[in-house]
């Protein structure tokens, strides 16, 4: 583990063992420091507004057509931000602080015209729901994520559950894709994604989008073939081959001469404009960077034991919360969002999709 610090090689080797005989919700093992992020999971929905120009021309889609594409293309452009930024800052993908239950993430684009509210609805399991939303251009991106993982062949497989809703004008179901932490055996993690993600419009169009990375012999990391098919598995209109980190281009078969023109180049510079968040003191009280300030100094200055000594405070009265409730027999109470069971949009689309929801994935949250 050639990228291990020395005086905490042990730890990572037991880290390691203690991945192999685990299976569930990761948020709980005890990591050693050097792979430790200050930054709560609770932040991470703001991926999806990063290409905020490229969120809200999909309101000046004209026909459902030219809408899909731009939707695509939005999907697209999140990814490099969600799955490759922070190896690409730090050397390598870090544990995110695991976000309490209630904790907000409230922050914007061009000056609150784009607007991120967060909320960690559960705790145990960890969920997270999201709503961004652009009033004035009526388009909002909204839903809820979890992850499900397990340990295999030396690596980290993750399934996200969860899905989001797009709204403008007409609806798009965005499904999650899987992804792999490799890398683990160098103290190098990092994520490559996998399988096959979807995006359906309600128009009835689909967006196929395969994941294939570098494999022993062939591929290239971070790559993606992406077809827009009238429905699932119907006639292909574009097909759009590249990676998510850079470039991806229109090929055989796509309609008016598109073929061998870029649709995106993801590795643009200033595509994606990092969200602006109030200074945390005036931030609220559940508000993520406030309440995990401590932790955060921490690790940032290399002062791991002030790390975890505010850590512990912070999950022992968490804990404490929790135990009171109990006690006066009053449930916790979301503050941003609502939880609805069997929302009758999500399950429209997913049958469009000809895709069985897992139960845990039936239900969205809405912002109150
Ligand atoms: C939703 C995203 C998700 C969250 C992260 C798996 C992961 C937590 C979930 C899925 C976002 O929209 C997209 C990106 C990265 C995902 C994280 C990568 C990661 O490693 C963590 C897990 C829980 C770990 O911290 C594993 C331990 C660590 C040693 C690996 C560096």
């Amino acid at each position: 583990a050639a990228n291990v610090p020395a005086a905490q090689k042990s730890g990572w080797t037991s880290f390691l063992k203690s991945l192999a005989s685990f299976s569930g919700d990761l948020s709980g093992l005890t990591a050693p420091p050097f792979i430790l992020s200050p930054t709560s999971l609770s932040e991470f929905p703001s991926y999806w507004g990063e290409p905020k120009d490229l969120f809200t021309s999909i309101a000046d889609g004209k026909t459902p057509e030219d809408r899909q594409l731009r939707v695509t293309k939005w999907f697209l452009s999140t990814l490099s931000g969600q799955f490759t930024r922070r190896e690409k800052e730090t050397g390598s993908e870090k544990k995110p602080l695991n976000p309490f239950l209630g904790e907000q993430f409230l922050g914007s684009w061009d000056n609150g015209e784009l607007v991120l509210t967060v909320e960690q609805v559960s705790h145990h399991p960890p969920i997270t729901a999201y709503h961004l939303e652009n009033k004035k251009r009526g388009i909002v991106f909204e839903g809820n994520c979890a992850q499900k993982t397990s340990f295999s062949a030396r690596m980290i497989s993750v399934k996200q559950v969860g899905h989001g809703i797009l709204r403008v004008k007409l609806a798009y179901l965005v499904t999650l894709p899987k992804l792999k932490i490799e890398g683990l055996w160098t103290g190098k993690p990092y994520v490559e994604l996998t399988e096959t993600s979807y995006i359906q419009g309600s128009h009835g169009l689909t967006s196929t989008i395969k994941y294939s990375g570098a494999g022993w012999v062939t591929g290239t990391s971070h790559s993606h073939t992406t077809t827009i098919t009238t429905g699932p598995g119907g006639p292909t209109l574009y097909t759009i081959t590249g990676t998510w980190t850079g470039e991806s281009k229109f090929v055989k078969p796509s309609k008016e001469g598109r073929e061998g023109t870029v649709f995106l180049d993801a590795g643009e510079e200033g595509m994606r404009e990092p969200i602006s968040v109030k200074p945390v003191e005036q931030q609220g009280e559940y508000e993520s960077r406030r309440a995990w300030k401590a932790v955060a100094d921490g690790i940032r200055s290399g002062d791991y034991n002030a790390a975890s000594v505010a850590k512990g405070a912070l999950e022992n009265a968490e804990r404490q919360r929790r135990k009171d409730e109990l006690a006066n027999g009053q449930q916790f109470q979301l503050r941003l969002f609502d939880l609805r069971q069997n929302d009758p949009e999500y399950a429209h689309l997913a049958a469009l999709l000809k895709f069985k929801p897992e139960e845990e994935d039936s239900w969205i949250l809405k912002a109150q």
